[in-house]
């Protein structure tokens, strides 16, 4: 490890010219924050954490937010890091306040998403003792962290937050645990600065690609008859949309998106097929079977994705892929052209060898393969019955939201289940960043929290929660939360009284035996809604949907609950059963 301390971030006291500055750890961690020009905070106090709260409440460059739960604290810093693509930071107490955030903490590691995350422990003479609200961070937490660090000494506090920030956001981005006992936060050092730079020996994430394998990528791609773009969130976390957009658009090649991707390719333009995996849609699932020569773009073949790996092997084709993480390629599925880089690097170089190259893609061929996708798209697989004026269907209030917002500066949350899916169907996300919701881990609850962090950040954006009745129960004392910081979120709940992705598999796969996925009571959404002070809203009539979405719209500086009772019989489709190939896909009620 080589540290360089920064010249002008050497403090020294008033009056006492170059003699460092006394500080307690607590004011080490706040000036850490200011260096790394944290604005927000999400957290909660207990004992542990005492001494820092001691020194937030002494500033007045980071805002703290005081949820109402440790899990939502994670979730609003994740919700976050999402959105601006900023490290997301969070602060929770010794032992519950952990085991809170746990859930949290998982979500943002399997999404691969930025966060520092400090955590109090008991005193370091208490380590290990059965200390009053002790538990081990570091050993609870290393299977879902990208790294974590247990500060025993108030000299090492500095260049330990140094190293979480570097570690959270360089490579392939991660949650990373700073926990830091009491007495660490209490004792006082001369502080000499924040460290400008850290570079570690062990730790070196690569960015450029190989070249050659770089070529052979592009050779492959030119001579492809039948190619295909599959990207994914790493295109969003690495900031290479334009770089994407300007591959496509010299191509002229098919686009799929993950469901982590959506928004790295605009969902408008006719070269985008849509979603793949397991509620993708029949050209994006298709494509993906028949392709020969397959572009992976920061995207980590989930198993959502390719569904059976025996039936995605039974096709040949040539797989380049594109990943920071050389631990993500081969994982799942046999890879030919490796790249190991960063996104944005390895396309950049990609175009340029493009662009000087004189060969272009076989035009014939590929006006072929436009063809046979035209002949699936034409399917129109995410129809639904539009006309119903009996019961409100759930996508038909996507769409509607999505014809009302699509030119505005709008994000979209959502929790996990079936509205997930619609959101991600029915809501054509033109731009990065703009769709924000959990696919790794699938955590309910997240998308009250995440909405409400993502408003703090853009208080002139319309932040929109697609959330289910189930869903948004998991983190619904939040909502106290946005009135004390004044966070006017839209909720959007399609409550079909069920949980309903649960009943949906039940459904299909264990004969319509329905174990404990209809919620006999729930309660009144409108009165909680006003309980917390804000404005609740009952949608019971299809021909309601619009106008209380236009009058929920209006009420700009107010959270608006809106409880939509959509019908509770309503499946996702397209569908990929468990165990089945990306082309055995339900279409729709009639295949079952
Ligand atoms: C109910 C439910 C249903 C779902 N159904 C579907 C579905 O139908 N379709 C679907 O797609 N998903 C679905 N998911 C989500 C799924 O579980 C996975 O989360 C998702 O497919 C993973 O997306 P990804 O491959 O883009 O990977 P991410 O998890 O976004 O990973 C990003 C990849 O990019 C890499 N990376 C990061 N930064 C960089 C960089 N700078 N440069 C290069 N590489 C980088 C990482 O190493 C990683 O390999 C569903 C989830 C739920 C909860
Ligand atoms: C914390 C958590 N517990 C359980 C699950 C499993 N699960 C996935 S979807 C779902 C149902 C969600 O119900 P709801 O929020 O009402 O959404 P719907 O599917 O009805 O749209 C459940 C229980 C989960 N993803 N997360
Ligand atoms: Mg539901």
């Amino acid at each position: 490890m080589e540290i360089k301390q920064s010249a002008s971030g050497l403090a020294s006291s008033p009056g006492t010219p170059g003699s460092p500055e006394e500080l307690m750890g607590a004011e080490i961690l706040v000036r850490a924050l200011q260096a790394e020009n944290v604005r927000y905070l999400w957290g909660y106090p207990g004992g542990a954490v005492l001494y820092i709260y001691d020194a937030l409440y002494k500033q007045d460059t980071i805002q703290h937010v005081l949820v109402r739960h440790e899990q939502a604290a994670v979730h609003a810093a994740d919700g976050y890091a999402r959105a601006t693509g900023d490290v997301g930071v969070a602060l929770v107490t010794s032992g519950p306040g952990v085991t809170n955030a746990v859930t949290g903490i998982a979500t943002a590691f399997m999404d691969s998403i930025p966060m520092v995350i400090i955590t109090g422990q008991v005193p370091t003479a208490a380590i290990g003792l059965d200390a009053f609200q002790e538990c081990d961070t570091v050993g609870i937490t290393r299977p879902i962290v990208k790294h974590n660090f247990l500060v025993k000494d108030v000299r090492d506090l500095a260049l330990t937050l140094k190293k979480a920030f570097y570690l959270a956001r360089s490579g392939r981005p991660g949650p990373v645990v700073v926990d830091i006992p009491k007495d660490v936060s209490f004792k006082k050092i001369a502080y000499s600065g924040y460290p400008e730079s850290v570079s570690l020996r062990s730790y070196n994430p690569v960015r450029k690609g190989h070249g050659g394998q770089i070529r052979k990528a592009l050779q492959l791609l030119l001579a492809a008859k039948r190619p295909y773009i599959y990207t994914g969130g790493g295109v969003l976390l690495g900031n290479a949309v334009p770089e994407l957009r300007a591959l496509c658009e010299l191509l002229g090649f098919p686009v799929t998106n993950t469901l982590m991707g959506l928004g790295a390719y605009p969902a408008t333009d006719r070269k985008f097929l849509g979603m793949l995996g397991m509620h993708g849609t029949l050209e994006a699932n298709n494509a993906m079977q028949s392709c020969d020569v397959l572009l992976a773009v920061g995207a980590r073949f989930d198993d959502r994705v390719i569904g059976n790996p025996k039936h995605f092997a039974q096709n040949e084709r040539k797989i380049i892929h594109i990943d920071i993480d050389p631990s993500s390629i081969s994982k799942r599925v046999k890879v030919d052209v490796p790249i190991v880089g960063d996104v944005r690097e390895v396309l950049t170089e990609l175009l340029a060898m493009l662009q000087e190259s004189p060969v272009r893609p076989d035009g014939r061929a590929l006006a072929a393969w436009w063809e046979t996708i035209e002949g699936w798209r034409s399917r129109d697989c995410l129809k639904y019955e539009r006309g119903n004026s009996d019961v409100i269907k759930p996508q038909y209030v996507i769409e509607t939201l999505w014809n009302m917002t699509r030119d505005a500066d709008a994000y979209v949350t959502s929790d996990v289940g079936q509205h997930q899916m619609w959101a991600a169907q029915f809501y054509k996300f033109d731009r990065p960043r703009r769709w924000i919701n959990s696919g790794g881990l699938g955590t309910m609850g997240v998308g009250l929290p995440y909405a409400m962090g993502i408003k703090l950040a853009r208080p002139e954006s319309e932040v929109y929660c697609v959330t289910g009745e189930g869903s948004v129960q998991m983190c619904i004392q939040e909502l106290s939360t946005c009135l004390q910081y004044e966070t006017p979120i839209k909720i959007i709940s399609l409550n079909n009284r069920y949980l309903g992705m649960v009943r949906q598999w039940q459904e299909i796969e264990y004969s319509g035996r329905y174990s404990h996925s209809y919620m006999d009571a729930l309660p009144n959404f409108v009165k909680l809604a006003e309980a917390y002070g804000h404005v609740g809203m009952l949608i019971e009539r299809p021909q309601d949907v619009e106008p209380a979405l236009r009058e929920a719209r209006a009420l700009k500086d107010r959270t608006v609950f809106m409880d939509f009772r959509t019908d509770p019989t309503e499946n996702v489709f397209p569908m990929v059963k468990a165990g089945m190939g990306i082309t055995e896909m339900l279409l729709g009620s009639e295949d079952l």
